[in-house]
């Protein structure tokens, strides 16, 4: 019985899903949904993310959480559209969610979308949300043995940002051991190592990006934003 609610939630869930990605393809709308277990870092990359960008760069944000607007306070702050999804307890985002986000959106006026999702490795990985790609966040305090426990979002991510960078001679993460982990579940995983603190990393970030962009959106090569 369960397994039936179950299935239905989710089949609706990818019907609502399949209509958010024909309208981010009609109105040109490059969408990525970045995934990671709680505090490994999300919000502070999507901080850095807009703060790098110029003022004419046309990204929205929508940003989950099980309570408080703290995230999408904290992303306000860059001056770029934002929304938080409060879910009261669900441990996931889903398309329902989203299309009622964006509901008062002007879709033309945007050119990317970054979904964070809620702090889980788990529940996320199940809910399609019509984006053109899933990122999996994993910072160097979680153990290198995540891509194994939680393989489900690990082969469903088409990147793999490995965060806190900066504290890596603090704790005994093997980092080689992490990225052998991720491609022995995805063997074609991108990595991109990353620090907030130091903004290591960042520029690559950027450039992986806008370099997914033009490929989901079928525009010609996307110069490289580093030099
Ligand atoms: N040292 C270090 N700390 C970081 C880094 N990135 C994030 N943090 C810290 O880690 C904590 C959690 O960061 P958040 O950006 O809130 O993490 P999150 O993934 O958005 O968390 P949830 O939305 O609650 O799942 C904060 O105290 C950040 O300052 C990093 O690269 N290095
Ligand atoms: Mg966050």
């Amino acid at each position: 019985m369960q397994v039936k609610v179950e299935e239905k939630v989710l089949n609706e869930n990818q019907r609502l899903a399949a209509e958010l990605r024909r309208r981010f393809r009609d109105h040109h709308v490059f969408c990525i949904n970045l995934i990671s277990a709680p505090g490994s870092g999300k919000t502070s990359l999507l901080e850095r993310t807009l703060a790098a960008l110029p003022d004419s760069t046309r990204i929205a944000t929508l940003t989950g959480d099980i309570q408080t607007e703290n995230d999408a306070k904290r992303l306000a702050r860059a001056g770029f559209p934002v929304k938080q999804i409060v879910t009261g307890g669900t441990c996931h985002l889903d398309a329902r969610m989203i299309t009622k986000a964006i509901a008062d959106w002007d879709l033309d006026q945007i050119d990317t979308l970054v979904i964070e999702n809620v702090g889980n490795l788990v529940c996320p990985s199940s809910y399609d949300l019509g984006e053109h790609a899933k990122v999996v966040m994993l910072s160097v305090t979680e153990g290198e043995d995540k891509p194994l426990k939680y393989p489900s979002i690990f082969v469903k991510a088409e990147l793999c940002v490995i965060n806190k960078m900066d504290l890596l001679p603090y704790v005994s993460f093997a980092l080689e051991q992490a990225k052998a982990n991720a491609r022995r579940v995805h063997p074609d995983m991108e990595i991109i190592e990353t620090s907030c603190t130091t903004e290591s990393g960042l520029r690559q970030w950027l450039d992986w990006l806008e370099q997914r962009r033009h490929r989901a959106l079928g525009l010609v090569d996307a110069p490289a934003v580093s030099a």
